[in-house]
């Protein structure tokens, strides 16, 4: 089977389970039905649910079959946090977007007091959904320490603190390398380990996962940067040509399109060597399949 239709059959199987119970369980947890609402409406506005995704392909690759039964909160408590990071990034002091999802971002919907609250709402209720089920105490401890060290001071938010920092001045190539991987990578990174966490495979045994997660991580960077110049904000649900009007730091910035598709190809490489070094008894089609979700001829050579 094609690589792009494994992923896509892979979606179909799991996206109804992941998302069916998303609504009434924010609605459950929250004391407030404006903020519910507000926190409802960016989950629900239709992102790919890729974080989630990688941690049950994850789980499937290592681990026997796949009953989330009432454990699927701990995996859908990342697209919470991931959501969060959109809201925040989006409002008039970080990124100041209207388009989000295909919607109005959060602030323009709700203001920009109740989306900072619903952000802080979402980031919150992750950490709540992954001690909330019954997994081993000593798993979801790990998912704790894991997640905040990823989204946290660690990760994603010195990532975005770089970020900012940055507009208009000239990362070289090796800075930018670093901010990708806080900002972006470090979610991505958190997605596979969570699987392997909760399949409780070995530490000793989780180094080609995590090196393929940093790939797909950096790919998904990149590749996000080329599709900012190369693509219509109808096709992408968000605003587009951004980075370039505010002089960002990105591939296509420095390496220029074609360059930025190379160093796209070259780490897809380098995702796909890390999974050909696991022993030939794992059968790593599904994470390889993630790897379609990068189309590389967008960019003509
Ligand atoms: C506010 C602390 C804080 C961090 C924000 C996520 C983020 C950090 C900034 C978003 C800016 C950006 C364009 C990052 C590039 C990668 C990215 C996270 C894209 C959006 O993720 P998708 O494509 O979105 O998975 P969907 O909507 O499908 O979930």
């Amino acid at each position: 089977m094609p690589s792009n239709e494994r992923l896509q059959a892979f979606e179909q199987a799991w996206l109804p389970q992941l998302n069916q119970p998303l609504a009434a369980a924010i609605a459950a947890d929250t004391g407030d039905d404006q903020l519910a609402a507000a926190m409802q409406y960016s989950v629900l506005a239709g992102g790919k649910r890729l974080r989630p995704l990688l941690t049950v392909a994850t789980l499937t690759t290592v681990g026997p079959t796949v009953d989330l039964g009432q454990d699927w909160r701990p995996i859908m408590a990342l697209e919470l946090l991931h959501t969060y990071s959109l809201i925040h990034d989006d409002l008039p002091a970080m990124d100041n977007d209207d388009l989000r999802r295909g919607e109005p971002t959060n602030h323009v919907k709700f203001g920009a007091g109740m989306a900072t609250l619903a952000g802080d709402g979402l980031l919150t209720l992750a950490f709540q959904w992954l001690t909330a089920t019954a997994l081993p105490p000593l798993v979801q401890a790990k998912l704790t320490q894991a997640l905040a060290r990823a989204a946290g001071p660690s990760g994603m938010v010195a990532g975005q603190a770089k970020d900012i920092r940055s507009e208009h001045i000239d990362l070289p190539l090796s800075d930018l390398r670093v901010l990708h991987r806080e900002k972006t990578g470090a979610l991505l990174h958190y997605a596979v380990q969570a699987g392997l966490i909760l399949a409780e495979l070995p530490e000793a045994q989780w180094t080609p996962y995590l090196k393929f997660a940093d790939a797909f991580g950096l790919a998904f960077q990149i590749y996000d940067d080329i599709l900012d110049v190369v693509s219509t904000p109808s096709e992408l649900g968000k605003a587009t040509q951004k980075d370039a009007g505010e002089a960002k730091n990105t591939y296509p910035g420095k390496l220029g399109l074609e360059g930025a598709n190379q160093a796209l190809i070259a780490t897809i490489e380098q995702g796909q060597t890390a999974l050909a070094t696991l022993p030939a008894t794992v059968d790593t089609r599904l994470l390889a399949a993630f790897f379609s979700y990068f189309d590389t001829k967008r960019v003509k050579a």
